[in-house]
């Protein structure tokens, strides 16, 4: 018994080569794998539409894994203990309505769950642009290796499309700020029109708006997580999580809605 390394080659690259030309229209392409992203990946295989996530480090997870200032735990809210039951996460109550839960371990569920829901996980591949319909419809991805991106090669990207886009790119609100920047008269669905900005910590205020927040922002884009927060202007939370698992369902829910 053995194999040769041109079978091991073979073998990684028609499935890779398979799962990507499935992959090249779908309902859904998601931006960013941390907590809002997946969720809402999550969601969206669930009812049985096409789900891609673009991540651009090596690992999905975004900023979940090294809890609060590397101490591998975050805290959860009551209101969105239903979600992470829904994963198997193990919380502990420590506070009236509060919930302590290891992070290592949320990621990971996190993950399993969404990978056997049937979301497609392109980890190391940056979404550095969008496709553009009648000047003002999304249409889908543009796409490159992360490592291109950071060697500043000059090599043309590749593209998907997707019917509708979520912004899940945590702090940097990435696709909804590179919309703006390169359709500067674009007018966002924001009071003015444009990205407002991440305000700084204040957990209570930011986890109550964060829902709210989420909601499309330019045609055929949503916008959840921390990324809706930076949008609207609102304030960041720190190592409370459960707003992001709530964003991440919303956005779930009106893309369901509006693909139908
Ligand atoms: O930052 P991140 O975890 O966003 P989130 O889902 O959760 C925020 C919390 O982690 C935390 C917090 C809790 O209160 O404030 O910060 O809103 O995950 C965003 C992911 O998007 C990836 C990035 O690597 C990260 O894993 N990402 C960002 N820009 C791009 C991208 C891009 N242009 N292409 C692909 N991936």
């Amino acid at each position: 018994m053995g194999i040769s390394e041109i079978e091991v080659t073979r073998g990684i690259l028609e499935g890779f080569t398979r799962d990507f030309l499935a992959a090249l229209k779908s309902d859904v392409a998601v931006v960013g794998g941390g907590p809002s992203g997946m969720t809402c990946a999550y969601y969206l295989a669930g009812e049985g539409l096409k789900v891609s996530v673009f991540e651009r480090n090596l690992h999905v997870g975004g900023g979940m894994w090294g809890g609060g200032m590397l101490f591998p735990r975050i805290v959860i809210q009551e209101e969105a203990r239903a979600i992470l039951d829904s994963f198997k996460v193990r919380l502990e109550p420590f506070s009236e309505g509060y919930y302590v839960g290891d992070s290592v371990e949320t990621v990971s569920k996190v993950t399993a769950a969404a990978v056997d829901a049937g979301v497609k996980i392109w980890v190391g591949v940056s979404v550095e642009d969008v496709l553009i319909r009648e000047l003002e419809k999304v249409a889908g991805v543009v796409l490159n290796w992360r490592a291109v991106e950071l060697a500043q090669l000059h090599v043309d990207p590749l593209a998907m499309e997707a019917k509708l886009v979520v912004d899940a790119t945590g702090h940097e609100a990435d696709v909804v700020r590179t919309i703006k920047r390169k359709i500067p008269d674009c007018i966002l669905n924001t009071t003015t029109g444009d990205v407002l900005g991440e305000m700084p910590m204040w957990a209570e205020v930011g986890e109550s708006m964060i829902v709210e927040n989420t909601r499309e922002v330019y045609p055929n884009v949503l916008v959840t997580g921390m990324a809706a927060n930076a949008v609207y202007g609102a304030p960041r939370m720190g190592a409370i999580f459960g707003g992001m698992f709530l964003s991440g369902k919303k956005a779930a829910d009106l893309a369901i809605e509006m693909l139908k």
